[in-house]
């Protein structure tokens, strides 16, 4: 068995292949009927089927070169070596700490010694991130030995014990359209793939079916961790519809390169995830994942300040406080700070990081007003001597009770790759779960899976992408009991409601 507990109820049948649970998925209906608001609580009865047999994953990596890319690649290898190294503060290991589904635990439920804990990766059968196998492209054409040493991210000591495996993986050629990402990024582009759109696009597919032949992986996951991109125009005949985007990609007419391998990917039937901010899943994008039922998720990974703010300012007001201000400033001296530190670069993660509390301010109409938000500014700044170190300082500004005011300033240094890279493993790790994952509901007994775009990711992601007209929720803890409550159903257990009664009784 390769699950570490089992759900001893009728609800929940464990066969050869699958899991199979009944589960009763209760909500409240809100509407107004002559004038009075009537809340009715409402029961849907849902099956959920997961597959027990976990595949071999493939994971390319479009920036496979990049900090994060090289770095992903490193610890992953790392950890399955089980390699240690020492620093002048003593001998690490590698970990996968970060990893929300590596390195945090769930509650299953109590026991007669309390409450029992799980690591939250065990709660149903997944890929565990030593046994992914990583392949991609860059249009640097670096090795990614000689590519991490470029990041500066990882220890000496280990990048040595590293160096004979990393420098046998070479990124495949990418596709460079200059104007999509900073000038400044030229010089490293020496690995491109050249030709119309439409043969970059069929040389994409021909790359990712080649690494599928090649590898013996059973499944591939393809992820954008390269350069942000500008944003596009959304121009109708061009990118607003499936059929539109294809003709453009045939006509040469402006398809971002994060487009192109969105399309090469869905056309291949892989799953697709944009680590960046920049608006990659256009219309028609979208539109050729539900058409072709593939996956995609994104946009750019929610990895530190924006971490913060999504639990900070949920805390603030929810706790009953009017945040009126939040500053936040950063300063980086990575590639990543020297792509942002061109305009339109910048404008994408501008963007990306701004809205990450509307949901938040929207939920409180004691607060604000019905088109009242806080101040927030977000300034990047490039300091190439600070490298993947990132300082980020933020100061949030609340109103509280009887006109007093509370300030809170945050300062906090890390390395900015070292907190993506388990953010990457998280998103290709629970995008594959979900390939597995089926249900159908008392009123719709056909077997269904996800919607195409995986709002489920939305805890990794700074600019979560949810199906048109469904909620965007950027608060952090609602986005990791979204997770953890969808895995729990599908193994017929009830929500976490951490009412604890059965300790509140004489
Ligand atoms: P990086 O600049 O070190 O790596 C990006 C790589 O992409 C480079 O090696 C570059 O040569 C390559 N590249 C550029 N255009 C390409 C193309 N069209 N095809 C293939 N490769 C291409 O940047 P880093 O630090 O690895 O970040 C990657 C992306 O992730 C950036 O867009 C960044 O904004 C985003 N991100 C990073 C976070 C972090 O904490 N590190 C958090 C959120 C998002
Ligand atoms: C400067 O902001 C560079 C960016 O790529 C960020 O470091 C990255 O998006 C992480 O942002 P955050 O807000 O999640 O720390």
């Amino acid at each position: 068995m390769a699950e570490s507990f089992i759900v001893d109820s009728p609800n929940v049948v464990y066969t050869k292949d699958h899991i199979e649970a009944n589960y009763l998925y209760q909500t409240s209906q809100v509407c107004t009927e002559n004038g009075v608001t009537k809340v009715k609580p409402r029961s849907t009865k849902f099956t959920f089927h997961t597959e027990r047999q976990v595949p071999k994953l493939g994971v390319m990596l479009v920036g496979w070169g990049g900090n994060n890319g090289t770095t992903v690649t490193a610890a992953v290898l790392a950890n399955r070596l089980g390699l240690s190294w020492m620093t002048k503060t003593g001998r690490k290991h590698a970990n996968y700490y970060g990893s929300v589904l590596q390195a945090s635990t769930v509650c299953l439920g109590t026991g007669p010694a309390g409450d029992v804990y799980v690591p939250f990766r065990d709660l149903l059968p997944m890929v565990h991130p030593n046994d992914i196998i990583f392949d991609g492209w860059d249009i640097s054409s670096l090795n990614l030995a000689e590519a991490m040493s470029r990041a500066e991210v990882l220890d000496w000591q280990l990048q040595e014990q590293l160096r004979p495996f990393m420098e046998k993986m070479k990124p495949r050629p990418s596709i460079y359209i200059p104007e999509f990402i900073a000038a400044n990024q030229e010089e490293r582009a020496d690995n491109v793939i050249h030709g119309t759109k439409a043969e970059q696009l069929l040389r994409i597919r021909q790359d990712i079916q080649e690494f599928k032949m090649t590898s013996g992986v059973d499944k591939i996951v393809v992820l954008w961790t390269a350069n942000t991109e500008r944003f596009c125009d959304i121009v109708p005949g061009v990118n607003d519809t499936a059929e539109n985007l294809l003709k453009a990609v045939e006509c040469d007419r402006e398809v971002s390169p994060s487009t192109l391998f969105a399309v090469a990917s869905i056309l291949e039937g892989c799953a697709y995830i944009n680590g960046s901010p920049q608006n990659t899943f256009v219309p028609g994008a979208v539109d050729l994942a539900i058409k072709h039922r593939v996956f995609i998720g994104g946009d750019d990974f929610k990895s530190g300040q924006t971490k913060i703010k999504s639990v900070l300012v949920d805390f603030l007001i929810s706790a009953g406080l009017k945040t009126v201000s939040i500053v936040s400033y950063n300063h980086l001296g990575n590639n990543d700070g020297k792509n942002l530190s061109a305009p339109q670069q910048f404008r994408s993660k501008e963007i990306s990081k701004s809205n990450v509390v509307d949901d938040m301010v929207q939920s409180n109409s004691i607060l604000y007003g019905p088109s009242e938000k806080p101040d927030h500014c977000v300034v990047i700044k490039y300091v190439p001597y600070v490298g993947d170190s990132k300082r980020a300082m933020d100061e949030y500004t609340s109103e509280i009770m009887m006109g007093g005011s509370n300030t809170i300033v945050l300062h906090n240094t890390c390395e900015d790759s070292l907190l993506a890279s388990p953010i990457i493993l998280d998103l290709v790790i629970l995008t594959e779960l979900c390939q597995r994952i089926t249900f159908c509901t008392e009123n719709d007994p056909e077997f269904q899976t996800f919607h195409s775009v995986l709002s489920i990711l939305s805890f990794l992601c700074k600019a979560p992408l949810v199906p048109k007209g469904t909620p965007v929720v950027n608060a952090l803890f609602r986005q990791r009991s979204c997770i953890e409550n969808i895995l729990r159903a599908c193994v017929g257990l009830s929500p976490q409601n951490h009412m604890l009664l059965e300790y509140k009784m004489q």
